[in-house]
């Protein structure tokens, strides 16, 4: 299965179109690709040609399915992926030289700190289990609902009682609330089919960071659909996932030179020990992969 991951970087550095990108960095970059994934057994396509802190992922698809958007949380995890966009945010604001670490520490340490410096806007969480929803007041006005669209607890119940529609999805591209992101969603839109006792799930997303996201990206998309599938008594059927802007950044070279150069082994498995009353109850204990033996981790750095 990782065979497709490896032909697409090696395609997209090869043949990808140079050009300087929103984050300065430059990147090689081309528009549309596709993969599948088996979910079959226990099957997960984590990638073996380089070590995947997969923890750090289910850690996040779990933060997100709380709704929550500050990086509070997370970095009390130990998950110190987020932090580089708000400490872009108060370097900038602040002109203030803080080190990564030092910054992180006042997030945990100080709850106003956090408020006014660890949000992320709108993001992902907000939009999946509560999607602002309005409600007329007269004369033509509308107020923000107190609670919005929990599109999670929508999704589940569509799958229950609806698995032949056409609509099971959910997404995070909020048209209106975008420019409040700290980053807008790249992961965009999910959705799902039953077929044959089966959730399959796919995956759209619009701006791909192929050397360093994809690998997180492509375990959440096989989680979540995991979480459903169990969920609504289903088994995990397959995963589509689908790039749009599909790049790697120029400054991931020796990750990408060395990445194709190795050869993928093994075949992981995901396992769910535990059956939460919903959808919303996982805890990152209930998550076990077994029979993972990648090779050796490839730092790189992210561009912000
Ligand atoms: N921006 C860019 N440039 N790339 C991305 O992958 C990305 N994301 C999210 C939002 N913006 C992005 C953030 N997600 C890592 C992994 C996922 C991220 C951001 C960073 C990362 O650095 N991973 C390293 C180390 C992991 C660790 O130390 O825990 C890795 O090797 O995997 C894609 O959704």
């Amino acid at each position: 299965y990782e065979q497709q991951y490896l032909d697409l970087m090696r395609r997209v550095w090869t043949q990808g179109d140079e050009r300087i990108d929103r984050t300065g960095v430059g990147t090689r970059s081309l528009l549309g690709a596709s993969m599948r994934f088996s979910l079959a057994g226990e099957a997960v396509p984590l990638l073996t040609t380089k070590r995947v802190y997969w923890k750090v992922a289910a850690r996040e698809m779990l933060w997100f399915l709380t709704g929550d958007t500050n990086i509070r949380e997370l970095v009390r995890q130990g998950v110190h992926i987020w932090t580089d966009w708000p400490l872009e945010t108060y370097r900038k604001a602040t002109g203030e030289e803080i080190s990564r670490d030092a910054f992180e520490a006042r997030i945990i340490e100080d709850a106003a700190f956090a408020e006014r410096w660890g949000d992320l806007g709108p993001v992902y969480g907000a939009q999946w289990v509560n999607w602002p929803r309005y409600e007329a007041v007269g004369d033509g006005l509308y107020r923000r609902a107190e609670k919005g669209h929990n599109q999670i607890a929508e999704l589940v119940e569509g799958i229950r009682n609806n698995p032949g529609s056409r609509r099971l999805l959910f997404t995070g591209w909020n048209v209106a609330e975008v420019a409040q992101m700290a980053l807008p969603p790249c992961h965009m839109t999910y959705q799902f089919q039953v077929a044959d006792g089966r959730l399959n799930g796919l995956l759209f997303q619009r701006s791909c960071d192929l050397g360093l996201g994809f690998a997180f990206n492509i375990f959440g998309l096989s989680l979540i659909t995991r979480m459903l599938a169990q969920q609504c008594d289903l088994e995990p059927g397959e995963i589509v996932w689908q790039g749009g802007d599909v790049h790697l950044y120029l400054n991931h070279a020796e990750l990408v030179e060395e990445q194709i150069s190795r050869t993928p082994g093994g075949a992981p498995k995901l396992r769910i020990k535990r059956r939460p009353e919903s959808i919303f109850d996982y805890r990152i204990e209930d998550f076990e992969v077994v029979d993972y033996t990648p090779q050796s981790h490839i730092a790189a750095p992210v561009a912000v």
